[in-house]
């Protein structure tokens, strides 16, 4: 008989068995009273991307400003969906549902709005060169773009001269690394060497199955981080001055 212990599988799989509300419920609880931004609110929660834009187009003819709906109804939502996930009373699949119902009501926005949307902060994600694998990014952006950081997101097999590239062109505060194959995951120490040569030395946060917190500290801009969650709990450090030894510090298991 397998000697398993619940206490991991709860953790691992984010997931209480056993519930008193249901997480419409909760949500429900979390919902603001302003008829206008709410329905834009329940529409990201509940994933529903036609009703995002519909209610979007609703709050535009009572006069809202595009763009202000992006923080005050859009983020509002994807907070609530965040704070259900992190208790353990959504699955990862609402998240990423709402996120993309999110991602569609951004971009009505932005299309309707004039002047710039203030993002939290740009990072740049991929999977290394090589490796397919990219479920586990697609967690990883779907996250931070639900905490409000503008993501770039350069898709999986990523040579090392796009990463580049893309780091000089986008200035992002950070850099996400995903590999699952023992083979491919060296190709961030390149990306690392490459980063200093060139002067730049932002945290290059790795993780994916393949991944370990001793390979990652063998160079200088490595972050560990096993948990895809942390990912814009780390972004939100870099923000508030944190250096690659304090996000070590905090983040690396001792
Ligand atoms: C699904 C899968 C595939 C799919 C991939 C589909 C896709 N679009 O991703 C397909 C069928 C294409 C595939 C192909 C292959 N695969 Co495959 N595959 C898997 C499998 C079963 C699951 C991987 C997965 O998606 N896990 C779920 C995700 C969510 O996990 P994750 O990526 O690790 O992400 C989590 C964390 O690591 C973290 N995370 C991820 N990235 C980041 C980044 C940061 C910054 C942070 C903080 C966190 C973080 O967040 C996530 C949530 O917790 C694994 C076996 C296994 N059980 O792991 C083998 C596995 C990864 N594959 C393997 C192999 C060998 C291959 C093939 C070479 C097989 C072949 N002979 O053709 C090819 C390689 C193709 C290539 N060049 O990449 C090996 C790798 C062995 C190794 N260690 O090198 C594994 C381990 C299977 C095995 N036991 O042999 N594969």
């Amino acid at each position: 008989m397998i000697d398993l212990d619940p206490d991991t599988i709860l953790t691992r799989y984010n997931v209480k068995l056993e519930r008193e509300m249901t997480p419409e419920d909760m949500a429900a609880e979390l919902y603001p009273d302003d008829e206008v931004l709410r329905p834009i609110i329940e529409a990201v929660f509940e994933g529903n991307e036609d009703e995002v834009v519909e209610t979007i187009q609703d709050a535009l003819e009572a006069e809202k400003d595009p763009l202000s709906l992006i923080d005050d109804a859009l983020m509002v939502g994807m907070d609530i969906v965040s704070k259900l996930y992190d208790d353990g009373d959504l699955y990862l699949p609402d998240v990423i549902i709402s996120a993309h119902a999110m991602k569609e009501g951004i971009e009505y926005c932005k299309e309707r709005g004039s002047g710039q949307h203030e993002f939290k902060g740009k990072v740049v994600s991929y999977v290394a060169e090589g490796d397919m694998h990219d479920i586990g990014k697609k967690i990883v952006t779907v996250l931070l773009m639900a905490n409000g950081y503008d993501v770039i997101d350069l898709g999986r097999d990523v040579p090392v001269s796009e990463v580049i590239s893309a780091v000089k062109r986008e200035d992002p505060i950070m850099i996400t690394g995903t590999a699952l194959m023992t083979t491919t995951m060296y190709s961030f120490m390149e990306v690392n060497d490459r980063l200093l040569e060139n002067g730049i030395m932002i945290p290059f946060v790795c993780g994916g199955g393949a991944v370990k917190q001793d390979f990652v500290s063998r160079f200088e801009l490595g972050v560990y981080c096993e948990d895809a969650a942390d990912v814009s709990k780390i972004a939100w450090d870099i923000l508030n001055g944190a250096t690659i030894e304090d996000l070590r510090g905090k983040y690396h298991r001792h």
